[in-house]
């Protein structure tokens, strides 16, 4: 392919983008030693659905909202829904929450007690009831569940018992609803975590069905792991589900995408565009059919939110468009003839273009300014949304 041939394409890519924001990303968050209230967050989840529209509005690219229940719990869900469609964008994935109630001292669907699993299985089995309502597709599913202390619980029991109930769950999927596994290696619990890596995450999965598929948190692994290589093989294995992007310096800092390490994100890319699973259409191979959910799973705890929502957006289409400029022709012959410095080349030529004319011009054709973040910056939502946001409740993470 030529030059001019993979800019045409790579715009053809991106147009077909589609990134996913999180309901919980646009309240207030902190960390355990304070939360810093902002003005002009969301009091309502209608509200932070408008908060969502409108970094579709300047990005173009991020249609989906994710909801968090029950954090996002509404009487009417499809009422919710029709407001997301008035706003220009549709509800997303449902995260599930068992980790804030003091019943899951214990964990929740590995608790000892069968009491506790049930109550915590009726909690993801109405989720499905909300994806129902809202049209979802995709049910994500992460587990605070773990032991502190060695000997507190028998490792296996409660991998007997976590299958038992995502097998309840799988089967009360319908149509093309995923059920979408996410894994986490520390945190809450600090000895073992039920769904620690993606081994734990994909075995449970493959016991399930073509339905269930591993979320890939980039906040979620030991530092130094090599996130690329996990992407490479869960794609091979048709078993990606899904990401949650943010991007971390230390644990699970859930900083804006693209922010702390933006050569991780292309590398990450650049698996996807090579397995063609970046754009609306399924990963070749996926046991599901379906396209790969672009997940953003942040809270942004001292910058303001929309703007910080945009930014990682645009960071992640920047990544993106990047690994669509790898000259994979010159790559393949480099890594052929064993060219070890020729293809690192290829790769660090691709990752150092200056990519923003190419993304301005895909905005320009969809009718958008070419800089989100200084459009968004102008146009005054924040100053009116402060003005109005007053009084009530304002959301926070967990509320
Ligand atoms: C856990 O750290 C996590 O990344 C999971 O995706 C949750 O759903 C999300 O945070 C919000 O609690
Ligand atoms: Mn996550
Ligand atoms: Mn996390």
């Amino acid at each position: 392919m030529t030059s001019p041939d993979r800019r045409a394409r790579a715009l053809e890519v991106l147009r077909e983008q589609r990134i996913e924001t999180p309901s919980w990303g646009y309240g207030n968050s902190g960390t355990r030693f304070k939360v810093f209230a902002q003005p002009g967050v969301p009091r309502t989840p209608e509200e932070k659905i408008d908060d969502a529209a409108t970094v579709h509005r300047f990005t173009g690219v991020a249609p989906l909202v994710s909801l968090h229940i029950p954090w996002d719990r509404v009487e009417d869900f499809a009422a919710l829904a029709e407001h997301a469609r008035a706003q220009g964008i549709e509800l997303g994935a449902i995260n599930a929450n068992t980790f804030q109630d003091d019943d899951y001292r214990l964990g929740s669907v590995c608790h000892p007690d069968p009491a506790v699993r049930r109550k915590a299985t009726d909690h993801l089995l109405e989720c499905v009831d909300i994806m129902d309502a809202t049209g979802s597709r995709d049910l994500k599913l992460w587990f605070a569940d773990g032991t502190n202390y060695p000997g507190q619980d028998s490792i296996r029991d409660r991998q007997d018992r976590l299958a038992e109930v995502l097998a309840e769950v799988y089967a009360r999927l319908t149509g093309d609803q995923r059920l979408l596994l996410e894994y986490k290696f520390f945190e809450p619990a600090v000895y073992t975590t039920d769904v620690p890596d993606w081994g734990t995450s994909f075995a449970h999965c493959l016991a399930l069905g073509p339905q269930a598929q591993v979320v890939l948190d980039t906040g979620h692994h030991a530092p130094g792991t090599n996130i690329e290589f996990i992407v490479a093989t869960l794609l091979r294995h048709g078993r990606l589900g899904a990401f949650d992007f943010n991007s971390r310096f230390y644990a699970d800092d859930d900083l804006m995408a693209g922010a702390a390490d933006p050569f991780q994100l292309f590398r990450i890319m650049h698996e996807l565009v090579q397995a063609e699973a970046v754009a609306g259409v399924p990963a070749t191979g996926s046991s599901t059919g379906q396209p790969i959910s672009f997940f953003l799973d942040q809270c942004h705890n001292i910058e303001p939110k929309v703007a910080a929502m945009i930014r990682s957006v645009t960071n992640i289409q920047e990544a993106t468009a990047k690994a669509l400029l790898v000259d994979t022709d010159a790559l393949t012959a480099a890594q052929r003839s064993g060219d070890v410095l020729g293809a690192y080349a290829v790769l660090k030529d691709a990752y150092d273009t200056d990519v923003r004319p190419l993304l301005g011009e895909l905005r320009e054709g969809l009718g958008l300014h070419p800089d989100p973040s200084a459009a968004y910056a102008a146009s005054g939502y924040f100053e009116q949304v402060s003005r109005d946001r007053v009084g009530g409740e304002q959301a926070g993470w967990g509320a």
